[in-house]
């Protein structure tokens, strides 16, 4: 994939080699195993060099051409321009580059849009929604009304009916689309037409499904939500950190909540990273980038039901899916130890209805976006399925074969070629 990043390991061993140390493990761990978790990815040297730039250096409290610091007409410039290409990917009216991750973004809007106390509406953390959507053990949890809603546990489905049933019934200012691991396309529309039906701000959270949604492989919210949050580093491949696109309405109340609301200095070397991203993300490969995560979904998905697992919905249309462990009786935690073992990446996930603690989950949760980087295709997902399977059903006796796989794979297509 796209070239390699400067040596930055090389460069902090000259001055530091105990971290130079812990950073050449990371990277050697990334390199030599299959990095399945559903919200990771691999960033392109151009994004990573931007994120390790003089940029760091600079203080710029405010937005462009209002800051509160001296010396800020060249940061001006490149927040400006991250905007602007923010703007255009997405097809949104306004663009907020600052928030320092999802949680931020989200923490933002709900500053800008609800009083303490208001009422809101998000998908349960249990569900597959996100800890800032209204966790009580969040700050959204603690400070608003939250009315949460869940998938129907017997098909893992939004039901949108209920939805607008619990809207009609709790009045919400703000209602929330947008989860962390729900392995089907949401509806948009419906969910605005509910927002609109009950007087809220319809807000989603594309944050795992924005790299599928700017190369065109899954509905954009943008022409159905008042706002819209993300992360940069999920699917759309860019650095860690968040972003916040709106209707121009609402632009100025989430700059003020973004900063001096809940943030300092914007990070520019982070924005300029970000607009590194977006502009790699407007390229014709990204288009088929985004595809091929979908498609590489598919096969991983249909590769795992032949091997015996049980997907939540039975499959996906994103980039990932959701494992119900249960009748391979094994818990979502022991088969996460045993793929790391067999450096094999992904996370123990809570499934619809779960029965066992979320430290244990009776479920995992498998994303494509990093692997499809890398450049595996259909018939490395097969391997993986069967990788995965080997290991959850004989950890012990297949050790050794599945290790072979994942290396000769992980050689095949190396990391930062
Ligand atoms: N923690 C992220 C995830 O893994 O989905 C969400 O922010």
């Amino acid at each position: 994939m796209y070239g390699k990043p400067l040596d930055a390991i090389g460069f902090v061993e000259n001055f530091d080699p105990v971290v130079a140390k812990m950073m050449g493990n990371e990277l050697q761990r990334q390199q030599d195993g299959l990095e399945l978790i559903a919200s990771e990815n691999f960033a392109s040297p151009a994004v990573i060099a931007a994120m390790g730039s003089i940029l760091t250096n600079k203080y710029a409290e405010g937005l462009p051409g209002n800051r509160y610091y001296g010396g800020c007409h060249y940061v001006d410039e490149l927040e400006s321009l991250c905007i602007e290409r923010a703007k255009q990917l997405f097809g949104a009216e306004a663009a907020n580059v600052q928030p320092h991750s999802g949680a931020q973004a989200n923490m933002a809007v709900e500053l800008a849009i609800l009083q303490p106390g208001d009422t809101m509406m998000g998908m349960s953390l249990a569900n597959g929604g996100h800890l800032s959507h209204g966790s009580p053990a969040n700050i959204s949890g603690k400070y608003y009304n939250v009315v949460s809603y869940d998938v129907n546990h017997e098909t893992g489905l939004i039901d949108y009916d209920q939805i607008r049933d619990m809207a009609k019934k709790c009045s919400p200012k703000l209602i929330i689309a947008g989860a962390s691991a729900y392995p089907r396309a949401i509806d948009f529309k419906i969910f605005a037409d509910i927002a609109h039906e009950v007087g809220a701000v319809f807000m989603v959270d594309m944050a795992h499904i924005a790299g599928l949604i700017a190369g065109g492989a899954h509905e954009s919210p943008v022409p159905y939500a008042d706002i819209v949050t993300t992360t940069t580093h999920k699917t759309l491949r860019g650095p860690r950190g968040g972003l916040i696109l709106s209707r121009e309405e609402y632009a100025k109340k989430i700059n003020s909540a973004v900063f001096p609301g809940i943030q300092g200095g914007p990070l520019e070397h982070i924005i300029a990273a970000k607009a590194v991203c977006f502009q790699e993300a407007m390229q014709p490969e990204f288009k088929t980038y985004a595809h091929n995560i979908v498609k590489n979904a598919k096969v991983l998905a249909s590769a795992l039901l032949e091997e015996g697992f049980d997907l939540v919905t039975g499959g996906t249309d994103n980039h990932l899916m959701l494992a119900d462990l249960r009748p391979m009786n094994i818990t979502g935690a022991e088969l996460q130890v045993r793929c790391d073992a067999n450096h094999i990446t992904l996370n123990k996930n809570a499934i619809p209805g779960d029965p066992q603690k979320p430290s244990v989950t009776s479920g995992v949760r498998i994303g494509t976006a990093a692997v499809t980087t890398r450049g595996l295709g259909e018939d490395e997902m097969k391997q993986i399925a069967r990788c995965i399977a080997l290991t959850a059903k004989d950890y012990e006796g297949t050790a050794t074969e599945v290790k072979a796989t994942v290396a000769q794979i992980c050689e095949k297509f190396p990391l930062y070629r």
